[in-house]
């Protein structure tokens, strides 16, 4: 019988290529939580767990994923059989309640063990890809007009990307609007612009603001209030696309989110949902519901970015695309061979299994020290 023998953690931390800024905080570096599970056939498998500036944007974080896995998953699983991936998350579900991003990083791991046993890449073992390319949309987030401008022509000028995200709701609605106005103005029909707003605006502000952001030209906000019930309120009132992102925690939320009508759009993360299965069950309700999808992402590194995208690759509706770009905010390559970004789009790899592989050295060169509690110069999390 093949077993599973270990299953390791290590915290990586990398730095970001310019300050990442969001309403809820400013991101300096990524810290990513690798997994890595040793089988006994001698297949090891990858995953990868990764937060959004450490617990500014949700409940885990990297430290505590690695505790969660170290302490509680490592132990319930050695020993099980690796190839029972479903039976051994159920078994992890009935240890470890919510953990959402902790699972799924060890999930991946099972996966892509999995479909290196088996000779397919992750997406065929999921059920068969749809697609071996994903477009991707890029985060315009340097907190500046000129500076965001200036970064999305050098994104066009090389074909990379012709959607921009944009990350507002620090400052007065007003001053947000005008921004994103003054961007979509620069771009014009070149680019697509959307919104994030991460839930900074109260419904008040956001009645105010949506249509003046449909006026500049804006074609989808991204979760501008925290409240279901506020969402269920300002969908379809504007025409502007309203998209749930930190409304949508897993199968069962997306459910009411899709009862309500509180979104025209659902953004799938794998980590959000629980892992990739409950990920494709989110989309799975968001298309009973009529509802359209996006392929989010939660900054992850190479790993996650690239488990997210073979899930993405194996949904029939993709209607607005995916922002997998969470490697390009990176200074620092952490695989042997990078990802393919090439005519606004990532290719999914084929190979079997995630189909990448790490860079060993460099994984090393950046790993935290397992004794040293402090995070490296450049890297921390702060605020501005
Ligand atoms: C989020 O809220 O969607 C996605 C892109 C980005 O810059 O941040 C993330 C998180
Ligand atoms: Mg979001």
């Amino acid at each position: 019988m093949t077993t599973i023998e270990s299953i390791e953690t290590l915290l990586v931390d990398l730095p970001t290529i310019r300050p990442h800024r969001l309403s809820v905080a400013t991101m300096h570096g990524q810290t990513l939580m690798l997994v890595r599970v040793r089988c006994s056939d001698g297949i090891v498998g990858l995953g990868e767990g990764t937060t959004i500036a450490g617990t500014a944007y949700g409940a885990e974080s990297p430290e505590g994923m690695k505790l969660v896995v170290d302490r509680y998953i490592a132990p319930a699983l050695t020993g099980a059989d690796p190839r029972r991936v479903r039976a051994a998350m159920a078994h992890v579900g009935k240890l470890v309640k919510g953990n959402h991003f902790a699972k799924c990083a060890v999930e991946t791991a099972l996966l892509d063990a999995q479909g290196k046993r088996a000779g397919l890449p992750l997406s065929e073992l999921l059920g068969g890809r749809v697609r071996d390319a994903l477009p991707v949309a890029w985060t315009l987030a340097s907190g500046d007009t000129g500076r965001d401008i200036e970064e999305a022509e050098r994104m066009l000028d090389v074909r990379r990307h012709k959607v921009f995200k944009l990350k507002i709701g620090r400052r007065a609605p007003a001053e947000d609007v005008a921004h994103v106005a003054a961007i979509k103005r620069a771009l014009g029909d070149r680019a697509a612009v959307r919104v994030d707003v991460n839930m900074a605006w109260s419904e008040s502000q956001a009645l105010r603001a949506l249509p003046a952001l449909a006026d500049a030209g804006c074609e989808l906000a991204e979760q501008p209030v925290a409240s279901l019930l506020a969402m269920q309120r300002l969908a379809r009132r504007f025409p502007i696309a309203l998209m749930a992102d930190e409304s949508l925690t897993g199968p069962e939320s997306a459910f009411e989110a899709a009862r309500r009508g509180a979104a025209d759009v659902f953004a799938v993360k794998i980590e959000q949902s629980g892992g990739l299965f409950a990920a494709r069950e989110v989309a799975a309700i968001a298309d009973a519901a009529g509802i359209e999808l996006y392929g989010g992402t939660m900054l992850e590194g190479a790993v996650g970015s690239i488990a997210s995208a073979h899930v993405f690759a194996t949904f029939p509706n993709l209607q607005w695309g995916t922002e997998l770009f969470g490697p390009l905010l990176l200074t620092e390559e952490i695989l042997a061979e990078p990802l393919r970004y090439a005519d606004f789009q990532l290719a999914v790899p084929a190979a079997p299994g995630l189909g990448i592989v790490l860079d060993e050295d460099r994984v090393q060169a950046f790993r935290r020290d397992r004794d040293r509690i402090a995070v490296p110069a450049g890297t921390a999390q702060k605020e501005d």
